[in-house]
């Protein structure tokens, strides 16, 4: 059952209360694999059930439009100081409702309405709010992308340069949501320097990461850094956005009141409560743990002969081509979902099919890893991974795989979920 309990949902609304309890039991009993998902601990989902919704706090701290902030004050400050410390920054922003918003905060920051910005394009591990063309930010502003090279399934970052230098973007993103290997935030701040650009890192994926000492860090090297707080940073659903002393006050003006109202309170609180547990000695372990996981994931993928873009994976996040296997990426998906393995269908560099119906996909450790799997069930996860594929009309396979998931998850407990009295 849900836990913390939930009585006063459950007399209140046994509609919503339930698909609560159902939705705690699918977490629990399946091996969730989107790499943009995590477990947050019992101490943050608390957090964010607190009486903190109730406030509105329109301002930042000592500066506020609104009376009563004796007590959201100090825990915005808390959460400021926190990811200060954890990152190593000189700024900190926690009020973005979520990554996208942060980004757009950039463009606010940085940008007027048609100035160019590069970022990678979305079928290439990209995000849209990096300048794709249905997003605000490819409308709104002149984009031009790079791309991974064809044979490598990486970065070129001579390419990179080369755009840029003929381009001359205003902002450059490095960073996004499908990007299986470490991100060379040095060469990207060398590039940004050399064509007179604001650089942007994009670490909502890979910050957990970095906190934990497991990627390298973009502080000292982006002009400003922003994430989503809830991936494999492993907090609630945010964001945050870091910065040097010197864009402190673009960035703030940007938020608010640029582009949003009143911050969340009640996720601030939870976005504090996840950077001290960040900062705590366990969570490089978790970090390492992470890639260790992905890393013999895919070893046992690339063994039953799964086609990885760019061979593999440095961080949490693996990206596979189907081609090969004779199987689109979304029936695939499908087919994992109801077998007890959540994915989600992605788009593979150079993918000849459409972005919903599209040739590979994506998974990540982030989520298996808090449940505490190790390396050692990563072939048996990659058998069945591929029984499955091998077989995606195949009920009774599928009926069969998921009952060995849930007695496997079984063993794994999960903050938020506790066994039936
Ligand atoms: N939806 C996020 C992800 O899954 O990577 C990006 O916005």
């Amino acid at each position: 059952m849900h836990e913390p309990a939930v009585p006063h949902l459950q007399a209140a609304d046994p509609d919503i209360a339930g698909l609560v309890e159902a939705e705690a039991r699918r977490q629990f009993e399946k091996i969730r694999l989107i790499a943009s998902e995590n477990y947050v601990s019992s101490a943050v989902l608390e957090a964010t059930g607190t009486v903190l919704t109730n406030k509105y706090s329109e301002g930042y701290a000592g500066k506020r439009y609104y009376e009563g902030q004796q007590n959201v004050d100090p825990i915005e400050t808390l959460a400021i100081e926190r990811a200060k410390a954890l990152f190593g920054a000189e700024h900190a922003n926690v009020q973005p409702y979520s990554g996208s918003p942060a980004n757009l905060a950039v463009y606010m920051a940085f940008l007027e309405p048609g100035d160019k910005v590069m970022g990678l394009a979305l079928p290439m591990g990209g995000h849209l709010t990096h300048g794709w063309s249905v997003s605000a930010t490819g409308k709104w502003f002149t984009p031009v992308r790079y791309e991974v090279r064809r044979d490598t399934g990486r970065v070129d970052m001579d390419e990179v340069r080369d755009l840029a230098l003929k381009e001359r973007p205003k902002l450059i993103w490095c960073g996004g949501t499908a990007i299986p290997r470490t991100i060379d935030f040095p060469a990207f701040a060398e590039i940004a320097r050399e064509t007179g650009a604001v650089l942007a890192a994009d670490i909502a994926h890979i910050a957990g990461l970095i906190a934990g000492g497991a990627h390298p860090s973009p502080v000292g090297h982006a002009d400003v850094i922003t994430t989503t707080t809830h991936k494999t940073l492993r907090g609630p659903r945010g964001a945050m956005i870091l910065s040097t002393a010197e864009h402190a006050k673009a960035i703030d003006k940007a938020v608010f009141p640029g582009l949003q109202g009143g911050p969340h309170d009640h996720t601030t609180a939870a976005i504090a409560v996840a950077l001290k547990e960040a900062a705590e000695p366990g969570f490089a372990a978790y970090a390492r743990q992470v890639v260790a996981n992905a890393k013999a994931l895919a070893a046992a993928l690339a063994e039953r002969g799964y086609d990885l873009i760019s061979g593999g994976t440095d961080n949490h996040l693996v990206l596979i081509d189907l081609t090969n296997k004779g199987v689109a990426g979304k029936p695939a998906a499908q087919a994992l979902d109801r077998a007890g393995i959540e994915l989600n269908y992605n788009a593979v560099p150079f993918d000849p099919r459409k972005p919903f119906d599209p040739s590979g996909l994506r998974l990540g450790t982030g989520a298996i890893t808090t449940r505490g799997l190790t390396e050692e069930r990563m072939p048996r996860l990659a058998a069945w991974i591929d029984e499955v594929v091998r077989n995606v009309s195949d009920e009774a396979v599928l009926d069969r795989v998921a009952a060995e998931i849930r007695e496997l998850m079984a063993a794994y407990p999960m903050p938020g979920w506790a066994p039936a009295p």
